[in-house]
């Protein structure tokens, strides 16, 4: 209570005073038949795949639903030991920045490519919020295919939005910062004239999905929080949410929320791009890393981007317009008809929807309350469709379920409230367990939501789960939206801290994985093809071992000859040709994880021994009977030493058919 006297901002008591607000209990919220809902019975499939972003733990992690259960971890801004993402020679460039390499970021929102403004079922886009960065992974193998950097940006969070036909994904800097070609060493609290908020469209290739940075839009410096994209009758729109209008650079909490209403910044991307085409954009010289793995190669390269042309939406005047939006808005969500945009104010007691054809309309008769910062303001009452009133207190996010109905989360109140986008009433309202922060409806932010399953990410779990030391585990809870009313079937743990998820109806996914790299398609420089194909190659102190696996051992698999102060660099070709026979690879005391390398894919991982002696190599994946036996052995000596370099399988003294080979030397 002392924080609330000694500010005495009311936004401040009232959230304070909120907190203690308590749901009713579960008993009450859950119906007899949740169980029989969320069972599906072992060797039966769920119903839809579930994506979750993995906020700090920087992975995307996949879910079935109704079961809950953890059917893959992703990953894609976080190296994984798992399966040696990061770790690898060939993934490793997946995470250079223009700051280096980089083991971790925090991954907050998903988005799964559409075509028409339904899901589609080809990728799904992840933003990384710390090192602004976009990521593409592949729903054919579940990998992460690109990732591309974000000049002139700091915090990228309103990330990773798409259009309609995929034609973008969509980023805006949560935090203003100076843009990379201006002198970033001023006083901070020169926010006012020197911070800006620019925002990013990175097109997307229609048949590979391959992404470039196409233009950034230069807008005043506020805080860009969340945005999705106009579709239908909006396409060609995209909406931003905004908080910190008062441009405060300290105690936010304070000073970003003096003002009443705050903005929706409405981009007109069609008219960005013909003022790209006739040239208005200036070149800004920056660094961006551009990051691809190619599958044929199965390695990933990183290149350096030099430049980005960013338009002044200042100058251009009618690309952007401010809605006015109460306050600090956070979710920006469009209702799947294209027409409403909600916007969801932390601190606002009601929840404002804005018309885009009244927002046409106002834009047309220059309805404008002023400007700010060289951008028009439109008239609240201009743009406004209406007001949901009373609906609950701290609203976060809005997803919708295709029949005329909107779900917001409720973070202070806990609850998630269902509403009728027409008339604005509030038909139903449920707890959540506790302070839901996303939501999630299956393709709820679509065109043509598929329903059925609402999903709500919660921040707190106390007494929900068995307790686990001071961090208790994170969570999602299941609700059954095809009635009237909201009905909780399930809780579910999961990786931390989820932000926002989607989903979507397994039968567009499932049947079009890849199940093995054909051996015969792999371009890696180092892939060995056959048993009889495995080498040993020396390159100065480059040791290059050309080796296979295949149930149950390596070729080869005893090496002598390796010295300290050689580096070593295993590139393991996996020769099976069936779905699902990875083998593993770790060698004792490297400072690295293992490889997990599929059927058909070759994998490298380097080592650098630091003194003589044994060291054991083996298996990690329980891959057959005899997996125990997948083992091997690295005789190192000392630096110096004149033990030749030899390599061998099934070496018995006595047996000639597999003699000792020496390495090449190059
Ligand atoms: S956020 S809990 Cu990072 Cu999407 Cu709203
Ligand atoms: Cu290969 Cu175990």
């Amino acid at each position: 209570m002392k924080i609330i006297q000694l500010f005495g901002i009311s936004a401040f008591a009232s959230l304070a005073f909120l907190g203690s607000c308590k749901p009713k209990g579960t008993e009450t919220a859950v119906s007899g038949d949740a169980a029989e809902k969320v069972y599906v019975a072992p060797g039966k499939y769920d119903e839809v795949y579930n994506f979750v972003s993995g906020g700090f733990n920087g992975q995307m992690n996949v879910y079935g639903l109704p079961s809950g259960r953890l059917l893959k971890v992703v990953p894609i801004f976080s190296v994984n030991p798992e399966n040696g993402y990061g770790y690898s020679e060939e993934t490793k460039p997946m995470l250079e920045t223009s700051h280096g390499f980089i083991p971790w970021d925090d991954q907050h929102h998903l988005e799964l490519s559409q075509t028409n403004g339904e899901q589609d079922g080809r990728w799904i886009f992840a933003n990384a919020n710390n090192t602004p960065r976009v990521a593409r992974v592949n729903l054919k193998t579940f990998r992460t295919e690109e990732i591309i950097e974000l000049p002139n940006s700091a915090g990228n969070h309103s990330s990773p939005f798409i259009t309609e036909n995929t034609e973008y994904v969509v980023a805006g800097t949560r935090f203003a910062v100076p843009t990379d070609d201006m002198n970033g060493d001023v006083p901070i609290n020169s926010f006012k004239e020197n911070f800006k908020g620019v925002i990013s469209f990175i097109g997307v290739n229609k048949e590979t999905g391959d992404m470039n940075l196409s233009f950034q839009i230069e807008a005043p410096g506020v805080n860009f929080d969340l945005s999705h994209a106009g579709k239908g009758k909006s396409h060609g729109w995209f909406f931003f949410s905004c908080y910190n209008s008062e441009q405060a650079n300290s105690l936010l909490e304070v000073n970003a929320s003096q003002n009443d209403k705050d903005f929706i910044m409405a981009v007109n991307w069609k008219k960005a791009e013909e003022y790209l085409k006739a040239g208005k954009g200036r070149k800004v010289k920056t660094q961006y890393a551009h990051n691809k793995f190619d599958e044929k190669t199965q390695t990933a390269t990183s290149k350096m981007e030099q430049e980005v042309t960013v338009l002044s939406a200042k100058e251009l005047k009618d690309i952007c317009y401010f809605m006015p939006t109460p306050k600090s808005p956070h979710g920006c969500d469009v209702d799947p008809t294209g027409e409403y945009i909600v916007g969801s104010g932390k601190l606002a007691a009601l929840i404002p929807v804005h018309s885009f054809s009244k927002m046409l309309k106002a834009i047309e008769n220059k309805e404008f309350a002023g400007e700010y910062d060289g951008i028009p303001i439109l008239k609240y009452e201009s743009t406004l469709y209406g007001e949901v009133q009373k609906p609950g207190l701290g609203p976060l996010h809005t997803e919708f379920d295709g029949k005329g109905n909107a779900y917001t989360s409720f973070f202070v109140s806990s609850e998630v409230v269902k509403w009728d986008i027409k008339t604005l009433k509030v038909l139903d309202r449920q707890p959540t367990f506790y302070s839901v922060g996303h939501l999630m409806v299956v393709g709820g932010d679509t065109k043509k939501p598929y329903g059925k399953y609402l999903v709500a990410y919660n921040k707190i779990t106390k007494d929900r789960f068995l307790p686990t030391g001071p961090e208790l585990t994170q969570s999602a809870q299941l609700y059954d939206i095809s009635g009237d009313k909201m009905k909780l079937l399930l809780d579910f743990p999961t990786f931390g801290e989820p932000h926002y998820a989607q989903a979507v109806p397994a039968s567009l996914i499932k049947d079009q994985q890849v199940k093995f790299y054909n051996i015969a398609d792999n371009k890696h420089p180092y892939a060995t093809k056959g048993e009889a194909e495995s080498k040993v190659v020396r390159q100065g102190n480059k040791v290059h071992v050309y080796m296979t696996s295949i149930r149950s051992h390596f070729a080869p698999d005893n090496i002598e000859g390796i010295k300290v102060g050689d580096e070593v660099y295993f590139h393991v070709t996996n020769l099976e040709q069936d779905w699902d026979v990875p083998h593993g690879f770790a060698i004792k005391g490297n400072q690295n994880a293992e490889l997990l390398i599929m059927p058909g894919e070759t994998s490298t991982l380097k080592w650098v021994p630091k003194k003589p002696g044994m060291w054991p190599m083996y298996c990690t994946d329980f891959c057959s009977a005899l997996h125990q036996e997948m083992q091997g052995y690295v005789r190192v000596s000392p630096a110096g030493s004149n033990v030749p370099l030899t390599y061998s399988l099934n070496n018995k003294a006595d047996n000639a058919k597999s003699p000792v080979k020496t390495a090449v030397t190059k």
